[in-house]
């Protein structure tokens, strides 16, 4: 069987990092485009000769030219410009845009197969754009947000019950961040659920919902600190994560920004809501029943969502 093709659109910290976990598990054979010259010739060149020394073999090379992502199986997206401190993940939209404006079209003509998974912020905007744009089916053009947000949320309980980050789960629905809904009574530490460990006098109510909002501050505390960026480790593994479940028909159930047509009574957006990951691409959305508070703060990010969307059909009319 030949190796799976993994197209990474966009060489810059994400992206690297993206061709280096690829390479390390043996995903498949890796090609890193960008608009930078030699920035993408030179992280694969450079990752390559890592490969002897890691006992890895997959085929890494750079590209200018979007004929280079040509059959490729997966895609994941990363071009455009991250967040500097003070920047809002909005500021971004006009920029990104006109990104996801070529990109897609790279696609469309290059792999129109693939399975796509956008990084690029502001998220549940440009994922959508993306797959308005490339003109892939919906199902096959997803968002990576919710992993990310779970791993922050999984990381910063773990920290606080000092337990293994392998026995806590999280689950988050909504949007990326700001709005990001999580659902304490879904998160669990082996099995048992927050509420549960409260009353267990494992926590209290106040440290639980610190750690909520530190984890949708997440994003913003790693700007604060790198001073030059954005996260790009922990969001590559999240991606990898879901470009796993797809290549290796894993069947995953991940919260993902996926395109809704009805479910949770939304339609034509992406929001981040728990999918399963195959391949058959977003084979099945799991939807689940919200209660009061849950369904407010959703609805609350769903609108934030639609406030960005109609920001995009203002700048490009096409999209409208
Ligand atoms: P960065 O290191 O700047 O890499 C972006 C790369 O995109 C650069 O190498 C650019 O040259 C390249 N680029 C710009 N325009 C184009 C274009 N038209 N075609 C191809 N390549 C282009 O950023 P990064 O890797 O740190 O972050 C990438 C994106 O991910 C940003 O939009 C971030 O905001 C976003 N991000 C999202 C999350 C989520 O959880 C959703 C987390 C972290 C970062």
């Amino acid at each position: 069987m030949a190796r799976s093709k993994i197209a990474l659109i966009g060489s810059g910290q994400i992206g690297g990092t993206l061709a280096h976990l690829a390479g390390l598990k043996e995903l498949g054979d890796v090609v890193l485009f960008d608009i930078a010259e030699g920035t993408p010739q030179g992280k694969a060149l450079d990752l390559y000769q890592s490969s002897p020394i890691d006992g890895f073999d997959s085929r890494l090379s750079g590209a200018n030219d979007y004929s280079a992502i040509a059959g490729a199986d997966v895609v994941i997206v990363t071009a455009g410009v991250p967040r500097k401190p003070g920047m809002s993940r909005d500021d971004l939209l006009g920029i990104n845009l006109k990104v996801m404006s070529s990109v897609g079209q790279g696609i469309k003509e290059n792999c129109p197969d693939a399975f796509v998974i956008c990084i690029t912020n502001p998220l549940d905007a440009m994922v959508w754009a993306l797959q308005k744009f490339s003109g892939l089916p919906e199902n096959k053009v997803v968002g990576m947000a919710g992993v990310l947000d779970s791993a922050r949320f999984r990381t910063f309980l773990a920290m606080e019950f000092d337990v293994s980050v392998e026995d806590v789960t999280a689950f988050v629905l909504g949007g990326h961040g700001d709005t990001m809904v999580p659902l304490t009574r879904y998160s669990t530490v082996a099995g048992v659920p927050l509420p549960d460990l409260v009353k267990l006098g494992w926590t209290t109510q106040e440290k639980l919902d610190s750690i909520v909002q530190r984890t949708r501050d997440g994003g913003a505390e790693i700007v604060g600190l790198l001073k030059t960026g954005s996260a790009f480790y922990a969001p590559a593994a999240a991606a990898i994560q879901m470009a796993e479940s797809y290549l290796k028909d894993k069947k995953r159930v991940l919260p993902c920004a996926a395109h809704l047509s009805g479910q949770f009574g939304v339609d034509d957006l992406y929001v981040g809501v728990p999918v399963v990951i195959g391949a058959g691409g977003v084979e099945r959305i799991v939807e689940i029943e919200l209660q009061g508070e849950e369904k407010a703060q959703f609805d609350k990010s769903v609108d934030a969502v639609k406030g960005l969307l109609d920001a995009c059909k203002s700048i490009d009319t096409s999209l409208a």
